[in-house]
């Protein structure tokens, strides 16, 4: 990537709109710029925040494109760092590909994905953590994701990366005294004070890993797999959350062959609903296909919501699917809501014989035809996916891999810097540990990434960003 290029490219989504905005970087945008726009105003001596209407021309035989609204930002005070010029153009598809070719014309190069951001990251604008937080602003689709990633946007991560980091190096910098002094044998920082502080900081770390899964589930939503054996009422109970007849429902069993997914937003979380073909044993070619499906969807929940009918009460059939249900658990620690469904039809049921085994976990009576026992059924969600009212807001929470990652190698390092502690080796040793887990945790900001990790980043951006 060559940064002293100007770079240009559509910031705007594709399709037609009331305006779109093409965007220019670089140090030569205003040039650029000038040589498309035709107006009052000396665009190459604008001052900064400024806005000039004009038309837009083709930049060598001047033929008219658009009318548009150029606004300037100059260097440093601008998204990039770099002299910008965003041009507001009529939003349909063709004019706004006119206008990018007449920049390119002019001497723009096209931008690569995330290529502004990685600029403005570049030109100390924002930290990495704070880049990537604008990539997950944009994808947010409720409005707590928007909170967590607006938190991020804002620094959060990066002033508390930045907290521990600063207490480390303070150890750190103790330790390479004592080293530099060490035929002298002075002790700057007791052994039991340096152990307490690396435990503190090492402590720290694993409790903010521990909100990824909340931070997770804030940004890509939780998935939710409805199973069940056949009639127990899966897709009534789909209908029900979604308040229309998106499922068939039948009293006939296996009416469920395919698995439907609907997306739904509950109190601001985002559930990826999946409602599944009833789990049984069948030689039927078509429903043994669906069976696998449903499986399959089992196996990748967050939250399995297992429906039973409270009429049968617990059945051999309800066993059969209680077995895939409690290896999802043990394997992926999937969180488990239990239905007793059809309470309608009698009021105690057999359902009251369940299974120790089962009854361990929440167990909601509904009924999915009459709409009964919904919020419970909501409360409980919010409970199992732990979503408080506060989260997002006050709550401070990680909700990316790399840098959960990240946090996990430093709180590592700081537990073999520990253990070389107890173990009484030598200082260096000590240190070592804490300048790796330093420089994991600038990974996180982008202060020690290598340059693949930078480009994995950035690419994974839309144009014009
Ligand atoms: N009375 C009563 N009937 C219900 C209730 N929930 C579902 N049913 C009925 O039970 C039958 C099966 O409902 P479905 O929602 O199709 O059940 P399913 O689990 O999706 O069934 P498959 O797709 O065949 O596995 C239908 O006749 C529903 O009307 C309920 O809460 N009360
Ligand atoms: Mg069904």
């Amino acid at each position: 990537m060559d940064e002293k290029q100007t770079i240009t490219a559509i910031s705007t989504p594709a399709g037609s709109g009331g305006i779109a905005v093409i965007r220019l970087s670089g140090r030569n945008a205003l040039e650029i710029a000038r040589k498309i726009f035709k107006g009052r105003a000396a665009l190459k001596d604008a001052a900064s925040h400024t806005a000039h209407f004009g038309t837009i021309v083709n930049p060598k035989t001047k033929e008219p494109l658009d009318q548009g609204v150029f606004t300037v930002f100059r260097a440093p005070h601008s998204y990039t760092g770099e002299d910008v010029v965003e041009i507001s153009c009529h939003g349909g598809v063709f004019v706004t590909e006119k206008v990018l070719e007449a920049s390119l014309e002019a001497g723009a190069r096209l931008a690569e994905p995330g290529e502004f951001t990685k600029r403005a990251f570049l030109n100390g604008k924002l930290d990495l953590s704070q880049a990537e937080a604008v990539a997950d602003l944009i994808q947010a689709r409720t409005e707590r994701s928007l909170t967590a990633s607006l938190q991020q946007l804002t620094g959060k991560l990066y002033q508390k990366v930045q907290a521990i980091r600063k207490g480390l190096i303070e150890i750190l910098g103790l330790l390479e005294i004592e080293l530099d002094f060490s035929e002298e044998d002075i002790e700057l920082i007791s052994t039991e004070k340096l152990l307490k502080q690396i435990k503190r900081v090492e402590k720290d770390l694993r409790k903010t890993i521990v909100t990824y899964e909340k931070g997770r589930f804030l940004r890509d939503g939780v998935k939710m797999t409805i199973v069940g054996r056949p009639n127990v009422g899966k897709s009534s109970l789909l209908n029900l959350l979604l308040g229309s007849e998106r499922a068939i429902v039948d009293e006939t069993p296996g009416t469920t062959r395919d698995a439907l997914e609907a997306l739904l937003n509950i109190d601001g979380i985002l559930f990826r609903i999946i409602d599944t073909a009833g789990l049984r044993q069948t030689k039927e070619r078509v429903e043994a296909k669906g069976v696998e499906i449903a499986q399959f969807h089992l196996k990748e929940a967050d939250l399995i919501v297992f429906i039973f009918d409270n009429c049968d009460g617990w059945t051999e059939a309800d066993d059969f699917v209680w077995q895939s249900v409690e290896a999802a658990i043990r394997e992926k620690k999937s969180r488990v809501l239990i239905v007793r469904n059809k309470i309608d039809l009698t009021a105690t049921g057999k359902g009251t014989g369940l299974p120790e085994r089962v009854l361990k976990n929440t167990v909601i009576p509904m009924s999915a035809k009459r709409g009964t026992g919904l919020k419970h059924f909501h409360n409980a969600l919010q409970r199992l996916t732990r979503v408080d009212d506060n989260l997002g807001r006050h709550e401070f929470i990680i909700s990316n891999i790399r840098h959960v990652r990240a946090m996990a190698d430093a709180a590592d390092a700081l537990a073999s810097a520990e253990k070389a502690i107890k173990s009484g080796l030598s200082q260096e040793f000590t240190a070592v540990d804490i300048r790796s887990a330093l420089d994991h945790l600038g990974e996180i900001i982008g202060e020690t990434s290598p340059e693949d990790v930078l480009d994995y980043i950035f690419n994974n951006f839309c144009v014009g960003k």
